[in-house]
């Protein structure tokens, strides 16, 4: 048997890491042959509603699961890490500015960034999806001395899966049939979902969906809100999704992407299409054998694209600007 991987997941005890481990237990990242070892690390206020979620991972007799640790202690829950998936992190209180959020949950994104850089193992991939998700990341990997900055990611893939769905509802195709369809930006409204290099059945999406408006409007305005109206029908945000996403995050990291596909993933931006070097920006990648992730290159944004692109960098910069003491 293969030697085990080491999953970190923090925040494990909430919504969205009850979706997202027994999946990862269940083989769906890493492969029906790789054992997992899961390390889970929740507020000590949690540790008894996460020692439950342990009793039923347990109770799931997962051949592949060879052990559950649970813990506060983040250089306990990131010892030897080969894949750390942060979760957690302090949601919007009653009246409280976006800067507030921002500067709180940066606090949270040093000492873990320090902690991982401590006891990690040293190729450990991690992806930030507790929310400032972009901002987030940029403050863990500034932590970074020993751990490679390239292995710190953040999640757009929900974004991209939600304009896959909308895409394949509006052209009656299955999502399969859809390529190419990447999210730029910030995890945020200033997302942009980039349909124009899109294509459906190996068609360009804007000949088999010939719908200016609609595309522009209704589909732009559903994905960037998605999860607002997620709030609004169930009355708490998404989290099914949410972990699916991190899954396909996460798997996809561990292997070559398939030949014209591309995926969304929030990485160190090296400059390329004007989007300033530094910072934490989702751009279409691909995937290699070695499991690098490298920027699509030489694709053709129209001015529209270009100036979305950069309202999204701005929005980035600004955020970078309230944490540039945690850098
Ligand atoms: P929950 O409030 O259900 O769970 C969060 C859990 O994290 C809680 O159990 C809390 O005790 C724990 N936690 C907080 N700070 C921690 C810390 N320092 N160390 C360890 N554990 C800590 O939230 P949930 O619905 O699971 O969402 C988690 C995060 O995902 C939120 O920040 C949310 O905004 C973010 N999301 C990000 C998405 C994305 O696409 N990037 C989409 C879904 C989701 O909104």
């Amino acid at each position: 048997m293969k030697a085990p991987i080491r999953v970190a997941v923090t925040g494990a005890a909430g919504q969205i890491g009850y979706s997202l481990l027994f999946p990862i237990a269940a083989g769906e990242v890493f492969g029906p042959e790789q054992p997992v070892i899961l390390q889970l690390l929740e507020l000590p206020f949690a540790i008894e509603a996460l020692k439950g979620v342990e009793m039923e991972l347990r109770d799931c007799a997962y051949p592949l699961l060879q052990d559950v640790i649970c813990t506060s202690d983040v250089e306990v829950g990131f010892k030897d890490a080969n894949v750390a998936m942060l979760v957690g992190s302090k949601p919007r209180g009653p009246g409280m500015e976006r800067a507030d959020l921002i500067r709180e949950n940066g606090v949270i994104f040093v000492g873990q960034g320090k902690a991982l850089d401590a006891v990690a193992d040293p190729n450990c991939k991690v992806v930030v999806v507790g929310n400032p998700c972009n901002t987030n990341s940029l403050i863990a990997r500034a932590q970074f001395k020993r751990l490679n900055p390239a292995n710190m990611t953040a999640m757009t893939r929900l974004d991209q899966n939600r304009a896959l769905a909308q895409i394949a509802q509006k052209a009656n195709v299955p999502v399969s049939a859809i390529k190419r369809l990447a999210v730029w930006g910030n995890h945020s409204p200033t997302m942009y979902p980039d349909f124009t290099n899109a294509t459906i059945n190996g068609e360009p999406l804007e000949v088999v969906i010939n719908d200016d408006a609609w595309l522009n409007g209704a589909f732009m305005k559903t994905v960037q809100q998605r999860g607002a109206a997620i709030i609004n029908a169930r009355g708490k945000s998404s989290a099914a999704s949410a972990a699916w996403a991190a899954i396909d995050h996460v798997r996809d990291w561990f292997r070559p992407t398939p030949e014209g596909e591309w995926l969304s993933m929030v990485i160190t931006s090296d400059g390329s299409y004007g989007v300033p070097e530094g910072l934490m920006f989702s751009f279409p990648v691909t995937v290699d054998a070695n499991g690098d992730y490298h920027i699509v290159q030489g694709i053709e944004l129209s001015a529209a694209a270009k100036a979305r692109i950069m309202n999204s960098a701005e929005e980035l910069l600004a955020e970078r600007e309230m944490v540039k003491e945690m850098l």
